[in-house]
């Protein structure tokens, strides 16, 4: 992943074998940890504001709440990086437009300019709508990874986007009600119409490599591919990438997901 870097197309070589970049994978790592790792204190500022915090009782020296979150933090992120990994990344020169492939929920016109994120907030059961610039004005997430479809391709995509994490962290509608340092368990999304629909549990929402995605190959996202906002999430199949999001809700149980639904597993890693 990157912040808006991008690597010139190397001139008259042949395209090598798909392999990661070492480079790329090392500094996404990292980037990833880091931000990984800052998101429990940017969700707490969200959350309550640093001038409530401090003048919380103190615990061994830090605000209690703070502390509490630091700990569920390094708890969360110390188990998550064991137990998971980072999707391979690859030279931008590497990326190319993948064919529009699955069209369900992605029948009507939609309209850009009316069209609105609808997130219900998992605590009081209330829509917040955002537009397509509130998510622009999150940090911007670039990363050049794999889209692998259960059909057998795959393919090398450049996405921009902001991070789902971030999102929760500056908008924190998956906190639990009278306990908001905790998350809800799974995360479910579906196309405006309701036709297309997947579910992530909240590790896999809160993985550095998932995106609200807004662009493909640098330039906005076609209709075809999802505009104005798609999910990317490499570590699982393209089925998991919905397209056009028109909700997001929260949930202590598996969301409705289409494809499991049909017999495919529900979490469809890879
Ligand atoms: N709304 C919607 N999103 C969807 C699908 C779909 O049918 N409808 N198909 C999925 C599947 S199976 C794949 S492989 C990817 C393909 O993304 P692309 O069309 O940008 O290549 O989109 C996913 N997202
Ligand atoms: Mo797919």
């Amino acid at each position: 992943m990157s912040d808006e870097s991008s690597t010139p197309n190397p001139v008259g070589h042949q395209p090598a074998p798909l392999q990661p970049e070492a480079a790329v994978l090392a500094e996404a790592r990292q980037r990833s940890r880091r931000a990984f790792i800052g998101l429990g204190l940017a969700g707490l500022a969200g959350l309550g504001g640093w001038s409530w915090l401090i003048s919380q009782p103190k615990e061994s020296g830090v605000a209690g709440p703070l502390r509490r979150v630091l700990d569920a933090n390094g708890r969360l992120s110390g188990a998550y990086f064991k137990e998971t990994r980072l999707a391979p990344e690859f030279a931008r020169s590497r990326a190319r437009a993948p064919r529009i492939n699955g069209k369900v929920g992605l029948k009507s016109e939609l309209n850009p300019v009316t069209w609105r994120l609808r997130v219900q907030d998992f605590a009081t059961g209330n829509t917040q709508e955002f537009t397509l610039d509130d998510i622009k004005a999150l940090p911007k997430t670039s990363m050049t990874t794999e889209l692998k479809c259960i059909e057998g391709w795959s393919i090398v995509v450049h996405w921009g986007g902001a991070r789902l994490s971030d999102f929760l962290a500056r908008y924190p509608l998956a906190a639990r009600a009278g306990a908001a340092e905790t998350l809800a368990s799974y995360v479910g999304l579906r196309t405006p119409d309701d036709a297309y629909y997947v579910g992530l549990d909240m590790p896999s929402a809160l993985h550095p490599q998932t995106l609200l995605c807004y662009e493909m190959n640098d330039q906005p996202l076609t209709a075809g591919h999802g505009a104005p906002l798609r999910l990317v999430t490499p570590l699982k199949y393209g089925t998991k990438h919905l397209k056009r999001i028109g909700t997001i809700a929260f949930s202590d149980t598996r969301p409705d997901d289409y494809w499991a639904e049909k017999g495919y597993d529900w979490d469809s890693g890879h």
